[in-house]
């Protein structure tokens, strides 16, 4: 059913078709597909993935049919283990810089007034490594508002950090020229008092409308639209005040971009921890049928004004964005018919384009460049087909 050719059905014109291809749409969230087409894979395929445990799931950006990513083909990251929640036992404990310190359940949390968000969670490792290309997957989430809940506990004046602690815990070792601690340290992640208490953060237990899935943080997380994949805490236990920055694994020193920067003529080096997501794109899969092949692809990370695509050395062509359905912060879909292409091997490269003007770097550009991490890496991508 889902994989129907919606924009086909329209084309037919029949009123009962028109309808079904609507219900269709609610089911297949809105994918450029065309009737009869087949999906002609990359010459360029991800390397195996070696870190099989970390790494649960990849998109596959060729099956990539539809604008909401079903939760089977999405993503998961555990950087610790990954615990098994007994939801009947489970308590989320708002505590430290507050008046009244609360431990709620999951029924107390679901009691609450309900809020959806359609968010495109990406790593900021994704395209960091030849093996990492599938960590993004686009997701209807829905939980209950983070803020009503701070401002229940009510923060104290000197309140300045908000630490989301994780129910997963891992062994770390830290080892340099002044420090040698072992440590068992559960996943923590935190953001300023001003961020935290964004509209758009949301505790989340439901994702495309059922019960949050074990790999994706049952059976609470937070959904902080914007944000890269890190943000987004799962397996939640308790969400704590303090009255100083935060330095976790997961804040200081993994997820910590490190970049040559210029500054008056000197080069500065920054060290910055990974935070709001940044502008991307990337080419999903060319198809073709009778009509010819045509690319489709997504872009994300910002308010997207247009993507441009590029075959070869050509010229940088205009994509069609579909907007049937769009949310602020989830990926577009676009797609470009590919006019001809001749037999032999091709590159197409993509560039997103923010509504303020902002362009996707090439991956000379020297943001992308002089990085010298694999976080945030929002550099064009160049995928290899071959046409027969
Ligand atoms: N508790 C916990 N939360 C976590 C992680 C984790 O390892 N433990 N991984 C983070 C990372 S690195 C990413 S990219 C996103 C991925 O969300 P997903 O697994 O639902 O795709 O979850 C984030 N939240
Ligand atoms: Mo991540």
């Amino acid at each position: 059913m889902h994989n129907l050719p919606r924009r086909e059905f329209i084309g037919q014109g029949s009123a009962a078709l028109a309808a079904l291809a609507l219900f269709h749409s609610q089911l297949a969230h809105a994918f450029p597909s065309r009737a009869g087409e087949t999906v002609i894979p990359w010459v360029d395929q991800p390397a195996p993935n070696p870190v099989p445990a970390v790494i649960q799931t990849q998109l596959v950006w060729e099956d990539m049919d539809s604008w909401v990513t079903p939760n089977e083909k999405f993503f998961s990251i555990a950087h610790f283990d990954r615990p098994t929640i007994d939801a009947n036992a489970w308590k989320l404990e708002i505590d430290g810089l507050v008046k009244k310190p609360l431990s709620l359940s999951l029924t107390d949390l679901k009691a609450r007034p309900r809020q959806e968000a359609v968010f495109t969670v990406e790593c900021s490792g994704n395209h960091g490594f030849p093996f990492f290309t599938g960590g993004i997957g686009n997701a209807r989430w829905a939980g209950t508002p983070l803020a009503a809940i701070l401002e229940e506990a009510g923060v104290k004046e000197d309140g300045i950090e908000v630490v989301f602690w994780g129910t997963d815990v891992g062994d770390i070792v830290l080892k340099d020229d002044f420090r040698d601690v072992k440590m068992h340290q559960n996943f923590a992640r935190s953001m300023s008092l001003a961020d935290a208490m964004s509209p758009n953060n949301i505790l989340c237990y439901e994702m495309n409308g059922v019960a949050l899935p074990a790999p994706n943080g049952f059976p609470v997380r937070l959904i902080a639209p914007g944000w890269y994949g890190i943000a987004n805490v799962k397996w939640l236990k308790r969400i704590e005040i303090r009255n100083t920055r935060f330095m976790s694994l997961l804040m200081g020193r993994n997820y910590v971009t490190i970049r040559e920067e210029e500054h008056n003529g000197e080069t500065v080096w920054a060290e910055t921890s990974v935070g709001r997501s940044l502008v991307k794109s990337a080419p999903a899969r060319v198809t073709r049928n009778d009509a010819g092949y045509r690319i489709s692809g997504a872009a994300w990370g910002a308010p997207i004004a247009k993507v441009e695509v590029r075959i070869d050395d050509g010229q940088w062509l205009e994509a069609t964005i579909d907007h049937d359905e769009e949310a602020e912060f989830a990926w577009v879909i676009w797609y470009l018919d590919w006019k001809g292409p001749t037999p032999g091997e091709h590159s197409v490269t993509s560039r997103a384009v923010t509504t303020k003007g902002q362009v996707q770097p090439a991956m000379d550009d020297p943001v992308i460049a002089k990085k010298h991490t694999y976080w945030e890496s929002n550099g064009q991508i160049t995928r290899r087909i071959s046409i027969a």
